[in-house]
């Protein structure tokens, strides 16, 4: 079994192992410290999207826990909620500069989950917070819940795929399973609005036995490696691959964990400032809308 047999055994390529390397109080000080770099904005908003149950708000509460310095349950989770939640991460009562807008999952079918129309909505800053979707229609852009003329501040400055290590969308045998098909709908969507895009790879845990032992084996993993390697399906490079351990039922935090999940805030904030480069270089028409 494809899985299994690769799972044990490791990559000789990497001479150490970076993750014991790497400081958490570092990245949490990036992240606490970024600016966006145009005037009109402070937080930048990613958005979350992916299939039904690939980790998604998973990956909220997760990183709210590393900030909040214990494991909290604050979204919701392991049920499929229709509505977008705009979520702001607070430390010690202070807002961070990072909004997460998490979603519905996209499913198959024409009448289930989000649709097209409703990403493109989303990513525009057409749709206002805890808009309920319905699964069987798009956004209404003649709605009380519909914003004609969003500024910078409410559009979507980086999408994040999420997809589950574990599910064999990912695998390269089965690259083109039908939610990869999706995300590549929307992929294709987000391209043409020009906004920067990653992967996150979340349950790296239940992916690999090794990475499940101990997760610092997680850059030594085959497994892991094929499933990054396998994403660029998308097409993204796979340096815009994020693999993540989310808290799911531990207790406590663990240091390893919290890199892992810091390290892909830290990279969806340097990207959000790729795209307000992008729109700075794309010329003067658009100063008086960025505020600059
Ligand atoms: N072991 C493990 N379990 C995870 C991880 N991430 C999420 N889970 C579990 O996977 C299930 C689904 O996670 P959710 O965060 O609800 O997924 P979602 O993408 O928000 O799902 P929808 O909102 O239904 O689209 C939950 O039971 C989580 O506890 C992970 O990294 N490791
Ligand atoms: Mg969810």
């Amino acid at each position: 079994y494809y899985a299994t047999s690769d799972a044990s055994s490791t990559t000789s390529a990497v001479p150490m192992n970076i993750l014991k390397s790497i400081n958490p109080e570092r990245l949490m000080d990036y992240i606490k410290n970024y600016k966006p770099e145009v005037k009109s904005v402070v937080q930048a908003r990613v958005l979350l999207v992916g299939p039904v149950g690939a980790g998604k708000s998973s990956f909220f509460n997760s990183i709210n826990s590393v900030f909040k310095g214990h494991v909290t349950g604050q979204a919701n989770t392991g049920s499929a909620g229709t509505s977008l939640t705009t979520q702001v991460l607070f430390q010690g009562g202070k807002a961070l500069p990072l909004v997460l807008c998490d979603t519905m999952g996209l499913e198959e079918g024409p009448s289930a989950g989000l649709d097209i129309d409703d990403v493109n909505g989303i990513l525009k800053g057409n749709v206002q917070d805890r808009y309920q979707f319905n699964p069987s229609m798009s956004v209404q852009t003649d709605g009380v819940a519909f914003c004609k003329s969003p500024s910078l501040k409410d559009t979507i400055h980086c999408v994040v795929y999420v997809l589950d290590a574990c599910k064999k969308e990912v695998s390269a045998r089965v690259g083109l399973h039908v939610c990869v098909c999706l995300c590549m709908c929307v992929f294709m969507c987000v391209v043409s609005l020009g906004v920067p895009q990653l992967v996150l790879l979340t349950k790296v845990d239940e992916a690999c036995p090794l990475v499940r032992d101990d997760l610092t084996n997680i850059y030594l993993s085959h497994y892991i490696e094929r499933m990054v390697s396998a994403c660029v399906c998308l097409g993204v490079s796979q340096s815009c691959v994020l693999p993540v351990k989310n808290y799911s039922r531990e207790l406590e935090l663990d240091v390893h964990t919290d890199i892992l999940l810091l390290t892909a805030v830290v990279q969806m904030l340097r990207y959000s400032n790729g795209y307000f480069d992008d729109i700075y270089q794309a010329g003067d028409q658009k100063s008086e809308w960025l505020g600059l």
